[in-house]
């Protein structure tokens, strides 16, 4: 039996790549507090290229990219509509309210993809007693509906009639190249009517950390000096950004991969009894699966599936999560199928 750990807890944990360990050997780096990075000014400008848009801002992360784009567009005392299952609301340690004081009013959704009629109803009215709404926040892919992917359509009006209504709109787009490839989209028009964007780097598209905020360029200032509030001014960050620059050139390309492989995994789990799983929701390359059905919880069950070197997540006592990336490949796919069988047919 092969020794390598097959890592689908998530695709945060795959490792630099040669080339980008290069680019981080050689990158031109300057004290990015002074704007003299040459190597983070090159990344943000290429990012708002991309995505046209006027500045981009390179944060260390995901959270704190969400953060700031929060503060920089909600009052202390206001609210962020978000969905219930969405990860500024479960997974960023209370950040907007223990550091940003805004209230999210949180929306269940389908997949977890919200639509203008089920946000209408969740606006404020104007009055002294009532917190005001700011914002609200889509997430694209929806990581813990599956990677679900919104329609380009429906972001767009839930843009216009948030726009209509005096509401800015961010979106967590921690993964929208994933998005973007399923849809066989460009990022720039898809999101388009956003106010703001945060996107990772070091999810699908493999670097090893990091994350780029774009938007206005009044808006990137704002989000700067929240930046450093944050503690998150880098110096000679342009060892990450050498990084994160091959990463937004490679990475996109081959998304196509991570979903197909996701999806031999969402096919190959509907073969296993006591599995369930909805192959045909599977749009990207997050795995959500029921394992309930086996008689453990999923810690139990992701236990068995460690000690055989393969690895997952618990989404809940009842859902396991994968996550297919770079350092994951087909036969990798087929084992660790293999070897849930076997686990699954041991419990019994
Ligand atoms: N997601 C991580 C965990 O925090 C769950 C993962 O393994 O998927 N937005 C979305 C949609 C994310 O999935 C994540 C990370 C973030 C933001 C935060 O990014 P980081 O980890 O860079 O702060």
């Amino acid at each position: 039996m092969s020794g390598k750990v097959i890592d689908l807890r998530s695709d945060t944990v795959t490792k630099p790549s040669p080339a980008m360990r290069r680019a981080m050997a050689e990158a031109e780096v300057g004290d990015d507090v002074y704007l003299e990075d040459p190597t983070v000014n090159r990344l943000q400008a290429r990012a708002a290229e991309i995505f046209r848009r006027e500045a981009g801002l390179f944060v260390p992360s995901g959270s704190m990219g969400n953060l700031a784009c929060i503060m920089a567009q909600a009052s202390r005392g206001q609210e962020v509509i978000c969905e219930a299952a969405g990860h500024i609301y479960n997974y960023e340690m209370a950040s907007m309210s223990a550091l940003g004081g805004v209230l999210p009013r949180v929306i269940p959704a389908t997949d977890g993809i919200l639509s203008w009629d089920a946000i209408a109803p969740a606006i404020r009215e104007k009055s002294y007693a009532r917190s005001q709404t700011a914002l609200v926040a889509l997430e694209n892919t929806h990581n813990m509906a599956g990677g679900t992917v919104y329609p380009t359509r429906v972001a767009h009006e839930i843009c216009d009639r948030a726009h209509d209504a005096g509401l800015r709109v961010h979106l967590d787009g921690a993964r929208v190249f994933n998005a973007a490839a399923y849809l066989g989209e460009n990022v720039a028009p898809m999101t388009a009517k956003f106010d703001s964007i945060q996107f990772c780097f070091s999810k699908g598209l493999g670097a090893p950390v990091g994350s780029m905020i774009v938007g206005s360029r009044d808006f990137i200032e704002r989000c700067r000096v929240i930046r450093k509030m944050l503690g998150g001014g880098m110096r000679q960050a342009g060892v990450l950004a050498a990084a994160a620059l091959v990463a937004l050139e490679d990475g996109p390309k081959r998304l196509h991969v991570d979903h197909e492989n996701a999806q031999r995994l969402a096919q190959g789990l509907a073969q296993i009894p006591r599995i369930a799983v909805r192959p045909e929701k599977v749009q990207t390359n997050i795995v959500i699966y029921d394992i309930s059905g086996t008689g453990l919880t999923s810690n139990q069950f992701l236990q068995r599936l460690t000690e055989r070197k393969v690895l997952g997540g618990a989404v809940d006592a009842r859902r396991v999560r994968m996550v297919t990336h770079l350092d994951v490949d087909r036969s990798d796919i087929e084992r660790a199928l293999k070897i849930i069988g076997e686990v699954v047919g041991a419990g019994f």
